[in-house]
């Protein structure tokens, strides 16, 4: 029967216990519009990265764009499997795609396809990093190879990324390839003890635990924590120090959390791979626009540190560009009509980088391009919701702005105003007790949710505004607006009865009661700009002191950048709290040498005092701007 030929014409071909997965295969993408080259680059070392480049058909005399990856270059090159293009690659370089560019996605060293050893941010050559290369010769490198293996290339390269990925465009600016022409670096890690993924002012972020143990424990993707806890707030704090919590994992046992454990205050370990540092003493070669989201909630640091540290040397104002969207971390690679609750005015990431990035590209890359109506700073006025173009950033500070900053006082009986305060109580007072520290977001804490986790910095901060150990200072509603444009600097006078504490300071805008456009806004608490300050630094960042109990002491610290409007009807309010967890580690209260190691008798209940008297008034310096 045609039954037994066809099962014995199987069996004559393939053996039945033929193994049936073969070593490699892609099944055929039919009618592409593109090719994908799978390539392996060798470095001057004789290391080989894996590449991949994405090239539309018919692509001639097209530019490249880079981007060197921890996180799969062949995933980032497969959104999804598809014929097209455009749903080949991130939504990011949808408009990049449609204007005939190369995409090329590199493994950094060690990781997915690519050889070599992995180094967490790889430091660039020199005191820590005693080996011939670093992501700034890879990046060299690899330019070289592509403008001479690319036919379809017109030799010129861009790159750009986010985040890590921003971090190695940065360490490419280092020692620049000359047909590396131009730079996007977005929300780049640029300085991990100050304010980017690490730490910000010594507090640690506790979230880099599992961040490491799916980054380094293995070449490939790395491993998942098995919590067993979907309440991480519980299930932290149930652990005791960040050490003992690591140790149930076997954390301890992978080196970078090692090096993050010996190198808690800020020496030469974090001073030597901080970007802002390296580059700006490096002539600026490359015009770098330098793009981050306004409620960064990984990386808001490093683009602004970088941004001012290379400003003195562009002159001609040419070459250095920022850009701040109301975006989440990487945002600007994605939708960006509304963040948690706060709806903007369309599309912003898509108005970003079809009509700013993609001129800006086209500019450096194409040839014969136009030159693009690019501005020094193009920033999202957040309050008013709109875009500004403007010629500097910031323009309030402490010196050198066309503004100063502008004191704004804690005041007894919970009040904030421009005046200073002249009678009433000198302080006010409440207990941090360790056991029971403030929670970033409301429990239950689930860490790995995107969804809390992305949005979380405007969630609404009357989640806490009323517990015992938060005080919440709070003006009149405005009758005019109030602008600001730059860091505010926090300027606290305060006391504790224990040796060691954290400072959280935010700046609010408190909506009116009721918003008829969107009632979910009424009476809405939102972060405008919130950091913490692990005490025991207040007089040096690299040597930590105790502090003395019961002492009043000053804590000066800057907090993020922002570009705000608070409207009339709306209220200013500065919160302040002594933990945020568990997104910081907690700080014993008691000083220990190093807080990694706190033993469960060091966390110990104190009473901290805010004071708003006389030369110890407490203020919130805002970067104050007229309004025009
Ligand atoms: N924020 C992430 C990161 C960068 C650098 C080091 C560690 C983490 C990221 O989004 O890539």
């Amino acid at each position: 029967s045609t039954l037994m030929v066809s099962a014995a014409t199987a069996q004559t071909s393939t053996p039945a216990m033929a193994p049936d997965i073969p070593a490699k295969f892609d099944t055929a993408v039919p009618n592409a519009d593109y090719v994908k080259r799978d390539v392996m680059i060798p470095m001057r070392d004789g290391v080989k990265l894996h590449t991949v480049i994405v090239i539309p058909k018919g692509a001639a005399h097209a530019p490249m764009v880079l981007s060197r990856t921890p996180y799969n270059a062949s995933g980032r090159a497969q959104r999804n499997v598809s014929p097209s293009v455009l749903a080949t690659v991130g939504q990011g370089d949808e408009v990049m795609m449609e204007n005939g560019y190369i995409r090329v996605f590199q493994d950094v060293r060690g990781k997915y396809g690519s050889e070599g050893d992995y180094v967490m941010t790889r430091p660039v050559k020199g005191p820590l990093n005693d080996t011939r290369t670093d992501h700034t010769t890879d990046a060299w490198d690899t330019i070289e190879w592509l403008v001479k293996n690319v036919p379809e290339s017109n030799g010129k390269v861009g790159m750009i990324g986010s985040s890590y990925e921003g971090f190695t465009v940065l360490m490419a600016l280092v020692d620049p390839h000359p047909a590396l022409k131009v730079a996007v670096p977005m929300s780049p890690m640029v300085d991990g003890w100050r304010g980017d993924d690490w730490f910000h002012n010594g507090a640690f972020r506790l979230p880099n635990l599992s961040y490491i143990a799916g980054q380094t424990a293995a070449k490939g993707s790395g491993k998942t924590l098995a919590t067993g806890v979907y309440d991480d707030y519980e299930g932290v704090l149930r652990a005791g120090s960040t050490a003992d919590y690591s140790k149930q994992f076997g954390l301890d046992q992978l080196n970078f959390t090692r090096k993050l454990f010996e190198h808690p205050a800020y020496d030469s370990y974090w001073q030597h791979q901080a970007l802002d540092k390296i580059l700006g003493k490096r002539q600026m070669k490359v015009p770098t626009m330098t793009v981050v989201g306004y409620w960064d909630q990984e990386d808001i640091y490093g683009a602004h540190a970088f941004y001012s540290a290379v400003e003195p040397q562009d002159t001609a104002n040419n070459k250095n560009f920022l850009v701040v969207g109301p975006w989440r971390h990487s945002g600007v690679n994605y939708e960006g009509s509304s963040l948690g609750v706060l709806k903007f005015t369309g599309d912003t990431a898509l108005e970003f980088r079809r009509d700013v990035m993609q001129p800006f590209l086209d500019q450096y890359l194409k040839d014969g391009a136009p030159v693009a109506d690019t501005p020094p700073v193009l920033f999202y006025q957040t309050g008013v919701n709109r875009w500004q173009r403007l010629p500097r950033w910031p323009l309030a500070c402490e010196q050198g702005c066309p503004a100063p900053l502008k004191p704004v006082y804690l005041k007894p009986g919970f009040k904030l105003d421009f005046d200073a305060p002249k009678d009433g109580a000198a302080y006010d007072e409440y207990v941090s007790d360790p056991a029971k520290p403030v929670p970033f977001v409301p429990r239950p804490v689930h860490m790995n949710d995107a969804n809390v986790w992305r949005p979380w910095l405007v969630s609404d901060q009357r989640g806490v505004s009323d517990r015992t150990d938060v005080l919440s200072y709070v003006s009149e509603p405005l009758k005019t607006r109030l602008q600001i444009a730059g860091a505010a600097m926090v300027n606290l006078y305060a006391s504790t009865t224990g040796s060691d504490a954290d400072w959280v300071v935010k700046l609010i805008d408190v909506y009116p009661d009721e918003v008829p456009s969107q009632p979910e806004l009424g009476g809405y608490q939102l972060g405008i700009a919130m950091d913490i300050f692990r005490g025991r630094y207040r007089n040096s960042l690299e040597h930590p002191s105790a502090i003395v109990p019961n002492a009043v002491e000053k804590y000066r610290f800057a907090l993020p950048n922002a570009n705000h409007v608070f409207l009339p009807g709306h209220r200013v309010m500065v919160q302040i709290q002594s933990s945020w967890f568990p997104l910081y580690d907690r700080n014993p209260q008691t000083y220990v040498q190093n807080i990694f190691y706190a033993k469960p008798a060091d966390y110990q209940k104190a009473t901290l005092r805010v004071y708003h008297a006389g030369a110890q008034s407490s203020a919130l310096e805002l970067p104050v701007v007229e309004n025009k």
